[in-house]
């Protein structure tokens, strides 16, 4: 009964974006990003719902602070809008956007816990986007790491944890070749490839930055890479997991893992491959402190040495059990997806960065949300993430995606991601039963 399934220096978290919760969309001086103008699009958000108030979090922070001191949470992990910083992408700071981000680094320090901020979870100056086509640009990457170097400038001292981009896929593809996320495009196969280029290449030389502006701060990423789960776990099955997650994330994590684009990716792209500068990948593949992994949910994949990639994904999976809103539940992708990165390329920590699901949860008759599908989906994924550590992968946190509920990108708020439950007409937040299970977990560090 004593024992412990997580350490008791286990970082425990919960992560948003600056899109997602903040509200104040043009308050104090902040520019337009690219969400603020893709959301006016007829049918780009689901109810055409907009991020111009959504949880408030630029005012009510203090109160949200408060929830996660009562939680027990160690660690916030949060993005800031770029515009609010630069409304223009670059030029002169913006004093009054650059203070939010102090003040609630104070806030969270002032109620014992960290800050780990997100330089780009999304939302591009609208401004760049108009200048130079935002990521099909090379430029944007330069105006990228000077927003990096001026706002870590601005918080030495206050946060000594960065992740320069979350997830490369609605960084690039989503957005410039889907058309389901700002700016809406659906540009071709080959400037699709050279966005992605270019937004490897802004990660790399934001790091180099962070390392000169704040040497003892430790960076990494926020990746979704696609995960696999062995459809079993025998030796052939695990081989041909690892095969499959090294090459189908060929161009983003692999890249940056191993400082280059797999020859696989290069094959398959022929002349659509990206046009790749001189010295980017001595930037790009530089060393991080922690891998960031966001893991929702893995494909099975079988061994198949009948094909020519040696692999075949299940991408018609009865085994995953969908909640009300259609949240996925895989729970041995965290073990799968931490264990396999871990072994491809033995990184320092990692981290997950991200982890949860949506369901359509309400308060009941009594006023408690009791989102049963979130408690046993996390009961399930947090033993799956405790048999990785017994195994010796080195996850040192866990930061629930997401603390309360927001603005789902193009789903709107319709998908409630939250251990809290806000609602979205006074602004009131309430704890769900997963919050209250989380509380007890962060307190024994263990899964009962
Ligand atoms: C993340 O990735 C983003 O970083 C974050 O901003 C976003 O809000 C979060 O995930 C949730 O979507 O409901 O269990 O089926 C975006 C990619 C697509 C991953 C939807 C999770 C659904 C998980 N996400 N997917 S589930």
């Amino acid at each position: 009964m004593n024992r412990q399934d997580f350490p008791s220096d286990f970082i425990w978290g919960s992560a948003t974006a600056s899109y997602q919760v903040e509200g104040a969309a043009f308050e104090d001086g902040k520019g337009a990003s690219i969400w603020n103008e893709f959301e006016k699009l007829p049918g780009a958000i689901a109810d055409n719902a907009s991020g111009d108030v959504s949880c408030d979090q630029y005012h009510r922070y203090k109160e949200d602070v408060a929830l996660m001191r009562d939680m027990g949470l160690k660690v916030y992990r949060f993005s800031m809008a770029w515009s609010r910083i630069f409304p223009e992408g670059g030029g002169k700071l913006n004093p009054k956007g650059m203070d939010y981000y102090k003040r609630l680094c104070d806030e969270l320090h002032d109620n014992g816990l960290e800050p780990w901020i997100t330089f780009y979870h999304w939302d591009l100056p609208q401004a760049l986007q108009e200048r130079f086509g935002g990521w099909r640009s090379r430029e944007c990457a330069k105006y990228f790491a000077d927003y990096v170097a001026a706002a870590a400038g601005e918080l030495k001292g206050r946060c000594d944890h960065y992740f320069t981009f979350n997830e490369f896929l609605g960084s690039t593809d989503q957005g410039y070749f889907n058309g389901v996320c700002a700016p809406g495009l659906r540009l071709s196969r080959k400037e699709r490839n050279q966005v992605r280029h270019n937004a490897l290449y802004a990660h790399g030389l934001g790091l180099q930055v962070l390392r000169d502006v704040l040497p003892g701060a430790k960076v990494g990423i926020a990746e979704n890479p696609v995960f696999f789960t062995p459809v079993i776990d025998t030796p052939e099955h695990v081989a041909a997991a690892k095969k499959a997650f090294r090459e189908v994330n060929g161009h983003f994590i692999t890249a940056i893992m191993e400082g280059g684009y797999p020859e696989s990716y290069l094959a398959a792209e022929g002349a659509d491959a990206p046009v790749v500068g001189d010295g980017d990948f001595k930037l790009i593949g530089a060393p991080m402190d922690f891998l960031g992994l966001n893991i929702y949910y893995g494909r099975l994949i079988r061994s198949a040495p009948e094909l020519p990639e040696q692999y075949e994904i299940f991408y018609d999976d009865a085994s995953t059990v969908w909640s009300d809103c259609n949240g996925m539940f895989q729970p041995a992708a965290v073990y799968w997806g931490s264990r396999i990165a871990s072994e491809l390329w033995k990184p320092e920590a990692i981290i997950i960065s991200e982890n949860g699901t949506s369901c359509e949860d309400r308060p009941a008759r009594d006023g408690e949300v009791y989102d049963l599908f979130r408690v046993k989906y996390l009961r399930a994924y947090m033993e799956s993430m405790s048999r990785a550590i017994r195994d010796g992968v080195p996850v040192k946190g866990y930061f629930h995606w997401s603390f309360l509920d927001n603005l789902e990108w193009g789903s709107g708020y319709r998908r409630r991601f939250g251990l809290y439950f806000v609602n979205y007409r006074t602004g009131e937040r309430i704890p769900k039963l997963s919050a209250k299970w989380f509380k007890e977990l962060i307190q024994t560090c263990k899964i009962v």
